[in-house]
């Protein structure tokens, strides 16, 4: 077990002990346990062999028993035994924010409270409200969380999702009978989150394909098996759906399948005025009618009109209207980036050395990298001190000097967005430097006016060259902080700053259903892997896919440009 993994079964035996209700002491111990070892940076394997656990406050000799025995066992029989003694469903209503061992217990007793549904149906017919110390703010709070914890629990990182999907579709393409094999849905329109997964197959012997779907080396759970249409639970939790048609059927079925419905409704509609009526089997006259004829996705949009559509602006946010106009701009794809600028590297919180990182972006033929440690502020990361920040200045000039690596290194930082608006370094620093992304990672709690003055002053500080992850969300986890986006917008379109379209899975940040208005505008981006391994550097391409779903473009992209007008954007800076 790892120490996040450790740290987690500690804070569910502290609940545990708190739904017991014995000694609160000892509950408490258990949850500082877990505080203290998230908050251990050496290695655990080492600190665990050396038995130096105990040096940590937090940590006493009973507790460093037990996370060695976690460690090295993965198992910890006193929580077994402990969780065996608590109904499931009373432990499943304290993980509910907003409620508490205490409140859990009452609903679990006074209510017969044994599962969410349960909770969410009392709640709605206003139960809860009414229960000695619970209150109708209680009752809200508790639908709240209820919704919240569906919609994150409910839905998978993009990035996750192609993981799971792809072997899958691999071995789809490998049965028997099968002619085409795509991933529908939102995954196709590369969304930032996906819901479930649905695999369209085409084939004229749909048995072989369903049974493979369904057999138990795929599916966790079988939730319906028709002849070409079957639903299941993956081993991860994740569903998928599977649909079968006829070779002639597909094209039809491709773009139904891939959505969105809204897309797919004013589809309907454009068709029924050409006098078909459409479906995912294909048009169907009204009248007497020629059919057209239709083998590819190209040819359905042509017979209504529409000049291809592809999957990500599939959304119904104007690209039917486009398409209608032949209007729809030439997307910007994963071979036009040359660079990015936001990565990270052992100096910070990365974990791989500078070399490693530039190593890894000449393998991936890039003409330049980025190099952006977070500042002194964000000592959390381990922000470089200004003295650490001059020094890799220089260490970046030598490796470039050396010719060492074919990717030129750009020397640049991430750096924080102070409450009041400021940089976390002097000018005299930043003018060091070749670029500059600022951030804000503190005092997320900021009022949404004074936010939007603390980002907007930064961008309007001649120092900064880019805003980096513009609300700070963290997909499925918090939402981003309060502020005014479209003000940011401006302000950076005024003073000629870009915005980044951060591609760590988790933010994506800023949205994609901001951009196609704000390069309208003018605005210009950057998609930045924020990486923090040289794995991360492969993040890239899912800020293509943010990029795409943005409408933009090769020239709304910064880093598309050759390394000879990056150097010239950057000097007229
Ligand atoms: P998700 O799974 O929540 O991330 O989102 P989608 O878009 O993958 O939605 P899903 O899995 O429910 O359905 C897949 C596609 O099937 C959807 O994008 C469009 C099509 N579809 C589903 N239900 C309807 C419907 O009632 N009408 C129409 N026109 N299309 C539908
Ligand atoms: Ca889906
Ligand atoms: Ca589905
Ligand atoms: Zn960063």
């Amino acid at each position: 077990m790892d120490k996040k993994e450790i740290a987690h079964i500690l804070e569910e035996i502290s609940i545990l002990l708190e739904i017991k209700g014995g000694d609160p002491f000892r509950a408490r111990a258990y949850r500082n346990g877990a505080r203290a070892l998230l908050g251990i940076d050496e290695d655990l394997a080492q600190l665990i062999k050396d038995e130096k656990l105990t040096d940590y406050e937090g940590i006493g000799d009973h507790l460093a028993q037990s996370i060695t025995q976690l460690f090295k066992k993965g198992k910890l029989p006193y929580y077994e035994k402990l969780k065996k003694s608590i109904p499931p469903a009373l432990f499943e209503l304290i993980q509910l924010q907003g409620v508490g061992p205490k409140k859990a217990k009452v609903l679990y007793q006074k209510l017969k409270i044994r599962s969410i549904e349960d909770l969410k149906e009392a709640a709605e017919k206003g139960k809860i409200s009414k229960l000695k110390g619970f209150g109708p703010k209680t009752e809200k709070n508790i639908l709240a969380s209820i919704e919240n914890k569906k919609s994150n629990q409910e839905r998978t990182l993009w990035w996750d999702a192609e993981q799971i999907a792809e072997p899958i579709l691999k071995q789809l393409k490998k049965i028997k009978g099968v002619k085409e094999a795509e991933i529908c849905g939102s995954f196709r329109r590369k969304l930032e989150t996906v819901g479930d997964l649905d695999f369209l197959v085409s084939s004229n012997q749909p048995k072989a394909v369903t049974e493979w779907f369904t057999s138990e080396k795929l599916a966790a759970q079988v939730l319906a098996k028709g002849e070409t249409k079957s639903s299941i639970v993956l081993k991860n939790g994740i569903q998928a759906d599977l649909r079968v048609v006829t070779p002639e059927e597909f094209a039809y079925a491709l773009i139904y399948f891939t959505g969105s419905k809204e897309h797919n409704i004013k589809l309907r509609n454009l068709s029924l005025k050409k006098g078909y009526s459409l479906s995912e089997y294909g048009f169907e006259p009204k009248k007497k009618k020629a059919l057209p004829i239709v083998k590819k996705e190209e040819d359905l949009y042509r017979t209504l009109g529409l000049s291809f559509i592809p999957p990500e602006l599939r959304e119904n946010r104007g690209e039917i209207e486009a398409a209608a106009k032949d209007k729809i701009p030439k997307l910007i794809e994963p071979g036009d980036i040359k660079g990015t600028f936001h990565n990270h590297t052992t100096s910070s919180d990365g974990r791989n050395t500078l070399k490693e990182m530039v190593q890894a972006a000449d393998e991936l033929g890039w003409e330049y990298i980025g190099i952006t440690d977070h500042s002194k502020s964000s000592f959390q990361a381990h922000g470089l001190s200004e003295e650490q920040l001059l020094e890799q200045i220089e260490t970046i000039a030598k490796l470039n000097a050396s010719k060492k690596f074919k990717t030129h290194v750009f020397a640049g930082t991430e750096c924080d967005i102070l409450p009041n608006g400021s940089l976390d370094f002097s000018q005299k620093v930043l003018k060091q430097l070749d670029f500059v992304i600022a951030s804000v990672h503190s005092s997320f709690q900021q009022d949404e006016k004074t936010m939007t003055r603390r980002i907007i002053k930064a961008i309007e500080n001649p120092m900064t060259t880019m805003l980096g992850h513009a609300t700070g969300r963290l997909l499925l986890q918090r939402k981003g902080y309060a502020v005014n986006l479209e003000k940011v917008i401006d302000a950076a379109i005024a003073n000629e700053k870009i915005i980044e379209i951060n591609a760590n899975p988790l933010r994506l940040d800023m949205d994609w259903r901001f951009w196609h208005k704000a390069i309208q505008k003018g605005l210009l981006c950057c998609i930045n892997c924020d990486a923090h391994t040289v794995d991360q550097l492969e993040f890239y391409r899912l800020g293509v896919n943010i990029a795409r779903k943005g409408w933009l473009t090769k020239e709304d992209v910064i880093n598309t440009l050759a390394l000879k007008d990056v150097l010239k954007f950057l000097r007229r800076k």
